[in-house]
């Protein structure tokens, strides 16, 4: 077999692809008929594919080259950390530098008494570990009934079996039986989608006071551990209402049950702290990390834990652990990203220039006649495409309506801008600047356009019953 590299046309390497690499959330025999786009570089916010085209890259990968593409100094700490030890575990009473040098690190950067890193591949595991500690830790505490963990409809955890129980995705629920037992669903404080008649204020309440109420349901002795995104990414970018983290705090605090962030995409900047968390104004007992610690150069994810998690379960063995937990390539250059984070000030960046910049932006495109509202928080971002933003009303075709013919006009545009049903969502990288912001708004501006005109064309401007 002849080498296989960036230099075959296109439509071979699709070919290939189509033959033999199965794709994530995909329906594979699409590729047959119409190939996937084959990147073959990066450099700061920018991709470029087989074909040659430039493309602006508003989602940071899959919510996680976080510091961007192209950065030498990661690529030469993965190649020195390869010579010198390119792979130990972390099992059997061993360690080594780069896993104790990345969790003293994270110790430091992650809020309160977050002092205990357990580290997985990416944030599946992580979450999946998530689920044997606090159930362990219960069972430590002397009550071993407390085995339900509270999530939420349309938060996103993972793909693995025990993560992607925890999410709330129904399309994922519906193949290879899930969710396992004892976990338990409440509503997710999507006002657009969801809110009714309420303001958003009442509704944040009443989608916060679920959580009290599915405690009181089930009983406080049963369950181990309220989990949440900070602000809910792959749902949708699902931005609260002001009133709902408050209100899930106090009942956090009043009961006795773990709180989880799930900072996998939230954490590292994105937010403009260095944890959504922190944004929101909890403090969780636990986090879930990945995704931007490392910016997607390595593989990498964990749990943090607070003092007392981690001093309870610790009194014992605790039969839970990766290959890969603490692959030492992996941890240097996570360690080596957030040097790069902190040095350049990314998260000043974010919070006092990026994110008001994108703000202006975004806000704006609400004048157009297709979109409803615009969300964003620090540099993870939506839109809510709409056939009549006075009722909030979805499409009478059903979810994607809109999303889909928006996301292919984008594609065309040389803009990566995801859809989740009719919701576009954008988390660029951190470094982004105002002249690319520019560039980001107008491309979406023309591809809303675009499909606005398509959507009149073929008559699908119109509202669900
Ligand atoms: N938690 C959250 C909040 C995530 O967003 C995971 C856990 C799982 O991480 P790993 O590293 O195991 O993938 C994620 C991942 C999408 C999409 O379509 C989002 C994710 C993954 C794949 C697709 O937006 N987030």
């Amino acid at each position: 077999m002849t080498a296989i590299t960036n230099h075959m046309p296109t439509a071979e390497l699709q070919a290939l692809d189509a033959a033999h690499h199965m794709h994530p959330f995909s329906a594979q025999g699409e590729f047959e008929a119409k190939g996937a786009r084959v990147i073959t570089r990066g450099e700061g916010v920018w991709l470029y594919d087989s074909d040659g085209e430039k493309i602006l890259d508003a989602m940071a990968g899959l919510w996680c080259v976080n510091v961007g593409y192209g950065r030498d100094e990661l690529a030469d700490v993965a190649a020195r950390q390869m010579r010198e030890l390119p792979y130990y575990n972390t099992f059997f009473k061993t360690t080594h530098v780069p896993a104790i040098a990345l969790a003293a690190k994270l110790a430091e950067l992650a809020p309160g008494d977050l002092n205990h890193v357990f580290f997985a591949s990416g944030g599946s595991d992580a979450n999946d570990t998530n689920i044997r500690v606090v159930r362990r830790y219960w069972e430590m505490k002397g009550k071993p009934e407390k085995t339900i963990i509270i999530s939420r409809k349309n938060a996103y955890h993972g793909s693995s079996m025990g993560s992607a129980s925890l999410g709330g995705m129904a399309a994922m629920h519906a193949q290879g039986g899930l969710p396992i037992p004892d976990i338990h669903h409440i509503n997710q404080p999507n006002w657009w989608a969801e809110g009714g008649q309420m303001s958003p204020e009442e509704f944040g309440l009443a989608r916060a006071r679920e959580l009290e109420q599915a405690i009181d349901e089930i009983g406080e002795n049963r369950i181990a551990a309220f989990i949440a995104e900070p602000i809910q990414g792959a749902g949708g970018v699902i931005v609260p209402p002001e009133t709902y983290w408050p209100e899930i705090k106090r009942i956090c605090q009043e009961r006795d049950i773990l709180f989880i962030a799930d900072e996998v995409i939230c954490g590292f900047g994105r937010t403009g702290n260095w944890f959504g968390s922190q944004t929101v104004g909890v403090q969780p007992d636990m986090m879930t990390i990945a995704k931007g610690m490392s910016s997607g150069y390595q593989p990498i994810g964990g749990s943090i834990l607070s003092d007392e998690i981690a001093h309870t379960i610790g009194q014992d063995e605790f039969n839970h652990g990766y290959t890969y937990s603490g692959h030492p390539v992996a941890c240097a250059v996570a360690l080596e990203n957030l040097r790069i984070i902190e040095e350049e000030k990314l998260i000043d960046h974010v919070r006092d220039t990026a994110a008001p910049y994108m703000r202006e932006k975004w806000d704006s495109l609400t004048d157009h006649p297709l979109v409803g509202e615009a969300k964003i928080v620090g540099l993870m971002g939506s839109i809510a495409l709409t056939p009549d933003k006075s009722t909030r009303a979805a499409f009478a075709g059903g979810p994607g309506t809109a999303g889909l013919i928006c996301r292919e006009r984008c594609f065309a545009n040389n803009l990566v801008m995801r859809h989740v049903g009719d919701r576009m969502i954008i988390c660029p990288p951190l470094p982004i600047t105002p002249d690319e912001i520019d560039l980001l708004a107008e491309r979406a501006h023309r591809a809303i356009d675009e499909t606005h005109k398509r959507l009149n064309e073929e008559g699908l401007m119109v509202a669900a019953n």
